[in-house]
C-alpha cells in the first residue's frame, strides 16, 4: 500500500504504521488523517496479529497537529478539523487487535494523542511528551481530555494539560503515561518483541481481551464484570480454547489458528 503520509511495513503477522512528514516532525495535517482511515479502513485483522504505530526519522513520533493548517481555521472548520482525528484516533483505538505506539521523539498536542489511543506506549530515551495547546491558545482537540485524565488520573492530566509542561522520557514512564523507556536504538526490536509475544497467543481471546477492557473503561463495576463473564464464555466456543488447554495437557507448544 502506498500513502504519501505513511510508511508501511507489512511482515508475516506484525504491520508498522510510520506517520511520515518529514518537513514538519511528522505534524497531523488532514492528508495525514486520510490516509490513515483509508490504511485503518483496510486494516486485515485477520491476517495481522499487532500494529506498531510510529514516526519517521529519529526525532519525532509526532510533533502535534499541524499548525500551519490549523493557524487560520474558523470555529466550525475547527471543529471539523478537531473531529475528524478524534474520529480516526478512536477508530486506532477500536482496531480489533492491539495496537503498540513505538515513540521516538517527540509525541506532543496531536502525537501524545495519538500514542493514548494505541493500547500501548513504549519510548525511547529521547522521547518528549506534552499536551502544549493552550500555549497555541487552544485546548488538546484530538481527544487528549479524555484520554490523558483516564491514563494518568485527573490531577496530573490538569497540571500538564493547564501548564503545557513537555516532559521527558522517565517522567511519563514515572506517571504511567508509557510502559516503559528503551534506549532509542532498541525501540522497534522491543516493539518486535512484545508484538511477538502477544502474537504467538491465541488471536481470538486477545481480541476478546481488547474488547473487554476497551468496554469496561466507562461501564458500572457490576455491568463489567457480567460482561468479561459473558465474553470469557464465549472463548469456550474457539479451536483455540481446545488446543490452548490440550496442548498444555500434552505438555506441547501451542498452534493457534484464530479460530
Ligand atoms: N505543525 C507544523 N509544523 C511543525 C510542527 C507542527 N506541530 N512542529 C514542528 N514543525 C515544523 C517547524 O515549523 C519546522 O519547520 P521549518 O523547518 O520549515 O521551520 C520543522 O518542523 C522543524 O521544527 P523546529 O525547527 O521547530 O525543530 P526544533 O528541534 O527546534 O523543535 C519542537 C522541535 C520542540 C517539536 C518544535 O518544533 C515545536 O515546538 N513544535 C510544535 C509542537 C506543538 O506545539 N505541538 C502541538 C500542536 S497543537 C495540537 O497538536 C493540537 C491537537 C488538537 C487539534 C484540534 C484541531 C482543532
Amino acid at each position: 500500500m502506498e500513502y504519501t503520509y505513511l510508511k508501511i511495513e507489512e511482515h508475516d503477522q506484525i504491520a508498522v504504521m510510520k506517520v511520515s512528514a518529514p518537513k514538519t516532525l511528522n505534524a497531523l495535517c488532514t492528508d495525514v488523517f486520510k490516509d490513515m482511515d483509508d490504511y485503518l479502513n483496510h486494516f486485515d485483522c485477520n491476517k495481522f496479529r499487532v500494529l506498531i504505530v510510529t514516526g519517521d526519522g529519529d526525532k519525532a513520533f509526532v510533533a502535534g497537529a499541524d499548525i500551519s493548517e490549523m493557524a487560520n481555521l474558523g470555529m466550525l472548520q475547527a471543529q471539523t478539523f478537531g473531529a475528524r482525528g478524534a474520529a480516526v484516533f478512536r477508530k486506532l483505538e477500536q482496531l480489533y487487535v492491539p495496537v503498540i505506539a513505538a515513540v521516538n521523539g517527540f509525541a506532543l498536542g496531536g502525537g501524545c494523542e495519538l500514542a493514548m489511543a494505541c493500547d500501548i506506549r513504549i519510548c525511547s530515551d529521547n522521547a518528549k511528551f506534552g499536551q502544549p495547546e493552550v500555549g497555541l491558545g487552544i485546548i488538546p482537540g484530538f481527544s487528549g481530555t479524555v484520554r490523558l485524565a483516564r491514563l494518568v488520573g485527573q490531577g496530573m492530566a490538569k497540571q500538564l494539560i493547564y501548564t503545557g509542561k513537555v516532559i521527558k522520557a522517565d517522567e511519563a514512564l514515572r506517571i504511567g503515561l508509557v510502559n516503559e523507556v528503551v534506549p532509542q536504538a532498541e525501540l522497534m526490536n522491543r516493539a518486535f518483541e512484545l508484538a511477538n509475544q502477544i502474537a504467538a497467543n491465541a488471536p481470538l481471546a486477545v481480541k476478546a481481551a481488547k474488547l473487554c477492557i476497551n468496554a469496561e473503561w466507562d461501564m458500572h463495576v457490576d455491568e463489567a464484570i457480567q460482561n468479561e463473564s459473558i465474553i470469557f464464555g464465549r472463548c469456550f466456543l474457539t479451536e483455540d480454547q481446545k488446543e490452548g488447554m490440550k496442548a498444555f495437557l500434552e505438555k506441547r507448544k501451542t498452534t493457534f489458528v484464530g479460530k
